[in-house]
């Protein structure tokens, strides 16, 4: 495909440049819907948009009074920590606006692995979903020690009450004397002048998702105004296109991944296309919006397409409104698409379902396949996006030196590097893993082993990193590793991922080393033992993170003779007890 001009200013600038002339915001009308709220309906046009976060953006920066809440100030932080909402974008984009640096947290997240983001990223600022607060405040009072009155003037409580109506899930009460939302909207207004606009902060970063790379913990990304600009105006062309007024996106995978963020929070602004926000993935709501909002466009990840194939709410509802379906985050199979086609084609939904792929690190979409090409194509993640450049590394080169890596030859498969303008900046305060992900020319190393066929089309065929990914969220080994020695009776373990069919998706699976192996007296008492450990760890982790592919005792676990643990080998095992 070939490149595309790429104008980088800020995003705010990107998607809600104001025309008074016209009335336009960013290049549409901006009574034009937005944002809308599946369940009230309640919708947000761009204009409203644009001023709710342009008055967030004062409330937090500029504000003298600024209802006791931690000053913010240009290239600060802040940390989202809720399910899909409406007051979703207006948080993003107001402390866009401001200058801010925004940093998503996975709203399954516990304590722990909440507190691991904000101390990373330096977050000053949590903006929390109602039903969320007491998992911030144990963060603050138990995590990090802070006092009830330092605590609070972290916290904004965001719920979505105040513009739909109905009352936020899971909300508290008590919660009230906390800082709320809206009193943060009706301080004043950021003006032009103050606006975060000029051409050379778009390689500032403002987005910080957390991603392990190919190894270790969860590390910040950092995605600048520069990568968003690029990736909206790269997938463009290679994306179908919409109608102004008829198409409608429905937003189902969550925001603070880096898949929603950019596909649902940006793209369709870009496009001038409205969102329908879900919290959550349940079928029959899915069903009951697309019917509702006649939704043409989902995107959505592999275990979703298998749920839905078998469940009986395809049939229930009417669903002809629905043109594509874009699945990413994990492979997708041909069966599986060949069997939802076929379901929805009994029901008159003529609807192709297309892939993409990309990582948090590539902002994130660096390939998808053309809607034109998803039969013919099926199972592939389709061609190159524009203005990017990729490369096949044999495996058999030493990927750490870069100059000497050697392309595989036409037709064979090798890890999959991509150079331009939506590679991220690097890791968050970390230049060693930075320098481990990306090459002194600006190669980016993705772990993931690929295929290019003639024609140009690209399938992954294998990961070569150590990352297992749960229904298309990551899994890091070394991060449940970690937790699972805390454990008293554990003295060694490992974290692969097996492969479930019946659910689409990797499982992860401990094997674990018992510090006393003689207090195990047989399989029984393994087996006994490995559950016990399954259940400890849920009191640990979030639900993505559970140990489904069960805890194996093993004697010893497989390692390098420089300690690494030799995870093909586990693989292999794992392998050779699912056949048996
Ligand atoms: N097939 C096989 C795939 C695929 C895949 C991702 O959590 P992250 O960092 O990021 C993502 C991003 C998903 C995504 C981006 C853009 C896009 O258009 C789209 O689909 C419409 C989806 O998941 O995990 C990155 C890792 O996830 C695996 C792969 O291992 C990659 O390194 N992965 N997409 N289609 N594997």
């Amino acid at each position: 495909t070939p490149s595309v001009p790429i104008p980088t200013t800020s995003i705010f600038t990107l998607l809600f440049q104001a025309d008074p002339s016209t009335a336009h915001i960013g290049r549409f009308p901006g009574s034009y819907p937005a944002f809308i709220d599946a369940n009230t309906a309640t919708t947000l046009s761009r204009a409203t948009l644009r001023s709710l976060s342009l008055s967030l953006g004062y409330g937090l920066t500029q504000s003298t009074t600024h209802l006791g809440l931690h000053k913010l100030a240009k290239g600060d932080t802040i940390m989202i920590f809720s399910p899909n909402s409406l007051a979703w974008p207006i948080i993003l984009f107001g402390s866009v606006a401001a200058g801010l640096r925004c940093t998503l947290a996975n709203s399954a997240y516990t304590p722990r692995e909440l507190q691991h983001q904000w101390t990373d990223s330096g977050a000053k600022v949590v903006f929390v979903h109602p039903s969320l607060v007491r998992v911030v405040m144990e963060m603050f009072k138990t995590g990090l020690g802070l006092g009830d009155d330092e605590a609070r003037r972290r916290v904004v409580v965001s719920g979505s009450e105040w513009l739909t109506g109905v009352q936020d899930e899971g909300a508290n009460p008590s919660d009230l004397g906390l800082i709320q939302l809206p009193s943060l909207l009706n301080q004043g207004t950021l003006r032009q002048e103050v606006l975060f606009n000029t051409k050379k902060e778009a390689d500032e970063s403002v987005y910080l998702c957390y991603s392990s790379g190919t190894t270790g913990k969860p590390k910040g990304v950092e995605t600048t105004h520069k990568n968003i600009c690029t990736i909206v105006n790269i997938v463009k062309p290679v994306f179908p296109p919409m109608t102004l007024g008829h198409d409608v996106f429905l937003g189902v995978l969550p925001f603070y991944h880096i898949y929603g963020a950019a596909k649902l929070l940006h793209f369709p602004l870009f496009l001038g296309t409205p969102v329908v926000i879900m919290p959550r993935f349940d079928p029959v709501a899915f069903c009951a919006h697309i019917e509702k909002y006649k939704v043409t466009v989902a995107l959505i990840v592999p275990p979703m397409v298998l749920n839905l194939t078998r469940h009986p709410a395809t049939m229930k509802y009417d669903l002809r409104s629905l043109k594509y379906l874009m699945s990413g985050a994990a492979p997708l199979g041909d069966a599986l698409v060949n069997a939802f086609s076929n379901k929805l084609k009994s029901v008159g939904v003529d609807c192709r379902i297309t892939q993409g792929y990309g990582l948090t690190e590539t902002s994130p979409t660096t390939h998808l396949l053309p809607v034109q090409d998803w039969l013919r194509k099926v199972g592939s993640t389709g061609v190159l996006l524009p203005n990017l450049e990729a490369r096949l590394i044999r495996d058999d080169t030493n990927s750490a030196d870069a100059k000497n890596a050697e392309d595989a030859k036409p037709g064979e498969s090798g890890e999959l590097w991509i150079r331009g303008p939506s590679v991220m900046k690097g890791y968050l305060n970390n230049a060693k893993a930075t320098k481990d992900a990306i090459t002194p020319d600006g190669w980016f190393k993705t772990g993931d082993i690929a295929i290019r066929d003639p024609e140009g089309f690209y399938t992954i065929v294998d990961r070569k990193k150590e990352l297992i990914k749960y229904k298309g969220f990551q899994v890091p080994p070394a991060e449940l590793e970690s937790v699972m020695l805390q454990h008293p009776d554990i003295a060694d373990v490992a974290v692969i991922g097996i492969e479930c069919k019946e659910e689409a998706t990797e499982l992860p699976r401990a094997y674990v080393v018992h510090a006393n192996p003689a207090s195990l007296k047989g399989d029984a008492d393994n087996i006994e033992f490995g559950k016990s450990v399954q259940e400890w760890f849920k009191t640990k982790v979030a639900r993505h993170k559970f140990l489904r592919g069960g805890v194996v005792v093993i004697d010893v676990i497989p390692k390098s003779a420089a300690g690494k643990i030799l995870r093909r080998q586990l693989k292999d095992l794992a392998k050779k007890e699912q056949a048996d």
